[in-house]
């Protein structure tokens, strides 16, 4: 059983490829869903979910406190039901052999002998399981004050986190950064979520980084990670939360310091304003795209994600898609292509339209 992993030390860095059979089946899920729903979409979905790209999410493999709590717990947890099943499996198997009809000793009926009442087998099972529970109970509660904290971690970085029908936004309110789908955050450096829903629950949960917590209309949850390994985590909304729910992909990029800080440089600098692709943006300007999406300082629309910075992104429509110029065109053309039942509609632009929409979103670094 691993060991549990105190806030300082490094996170134990497993290989976990033995293990990635336990890990759950959210990428081939994703795999599956984004291939049925888009018979003719870019081939483009399977780089996401290639495993070699990003590791599956796995609760075996923690790379933060939280997680490598919650793994702990859960191998008690499954050491005990374990232990729980291999007594009450043998001593069936030893009723069923001992007392089998053919040795048991009959009475003049033709019945077995009854028995009725035991002190020591009856206190055995009632004192036990109690005895279990107890335990169980202790190391939840003490688990559940460790990592539900009630205040941000000190030195932590503030991320609010808003769900939306089918996509993530994240805001960072001291770094003055909105942006959407991909969580950016440093390494050894805590990380504290506020989670807010704008429409249905849903529910964030990336299990390398920490556990499941709902995001809820109308009320404010939070909850932390701090990875301490550098990379690309992704994870699953874990609640049920419409028809594209299976493709609402969280993924964080965990950078380095230096990563970081440029990341935020880039993200905190105005929107290139490229002449060569002006008429791009009149065209964004003139159709519906600006009511509903945020350029800083071309257009504020806030239904939809947060497109100042798109190119820097690495996914289109929360992970449905790598994002490259033919996932950005088709999404554009007709984003039910890529992400059938998605809340932006296809605004039915004509080819110069949208090669010059699509010109000019990919100038948006
Ligand atoms: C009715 C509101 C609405 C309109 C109008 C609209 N969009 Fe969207 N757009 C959305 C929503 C909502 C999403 C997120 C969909 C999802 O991932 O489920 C989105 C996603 C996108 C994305 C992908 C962003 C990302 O990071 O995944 C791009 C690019 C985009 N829209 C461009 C445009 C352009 C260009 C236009 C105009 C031609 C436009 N949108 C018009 C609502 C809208
Ligand atoms: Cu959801």
């Amino acid at each position: 059983m691993p060991q549990a992993i105190p806030r300082s030390s490094a996170v134990r860095r497993s290989s976990s490829s033995s293990r990635a059979s336990l890990a759950f089946a959210a990428l081939s899920l994703l795999a599956a869903a984004t291939s049925l729903a888009a018979p003719d979409a870019p081939a483009a979905a399977a780089e996401i979910c290639d495993p070699s790209a990003v590791p599956i999410p796995s609760i075996f493999d923690p790379v933060s406190p939280p997680a490598a709590e919650i793994e702990t717990l859960s191998w008690l947890l499954l050491g005990i039901c374990g232990a729980i099943f291999v007594v009450v499996q043998g001593a069936l198997v030893h009723a069923i052999w001992k007392y089998r009809a053919s040795r048991a000793p009959q009475t003049s009926s033709g019945e077995p002998v009854q028995v009725y009442g035991s002190n020591p087998v009856e206190l055995a099972w009632t004192v036990i399981p109690v005895v279990i529970v107890f335990v169980l109970t202790l190391t939840s509660v003490r688990l559940i004050r460790e990592i539900e904290l009630t205040s941000p971690p000190e030195g932590s970085l503030k991320v609010v986190v808003i769900g939306h029908q089918w996509w993530w936004e994240y805001r960072y309110p001291d770094q003055g950064i909105v942006t959407a789908n991909e969580l950016v955050v440093p390494v050894n450096q805590p990380v504290w979520l506020e989670l807010h829903s704008a429409d249905v629950i849903h529910s964030w949960w990336v299990p390398q980084l920490a556990g499941k917590t709902d995001c809820i209309p109308g009320h404010r949850n939070a909850t932390w990670f701090e990875a301490r390994k550098t990379g690309v985590y992704v994870g699953q909304c874990a609640e049920y939360c419409g028809n594209q729910h299976a493709n609402m992909l969280l993924r964080v990029e965990v950078r380095d310091q230096a990563g970081f800080d440029a990341w935020v440089a880039n993200q905190q600098s105005s929107p290139v304003d490229d002449p060569a692709v002006r008429a791009g943006r009149e065209v964004f300007l003139a159709l519906a795209c600006q009511s509903c999406h945020d350029v800083a300082g071309v257009s504020d629309g806030a239904f939809g994600p947060n497109l100042t910075h798109l190119m820097s992104r690495a996914t289109i429509g929360s992970g449905v898609a790598p994002l490259n110029l033919d996932t950005l065109r088709s999404w554009v053309n007709d984003p039910q292509v890529l992400k059938p039942g998605c809340n932006m509609p296809s605004l039915k632009l004509d080819d110069a339209q949208l090669d010059a929409v699509v010109a000019y979103l990919a100038s948006l670094r």
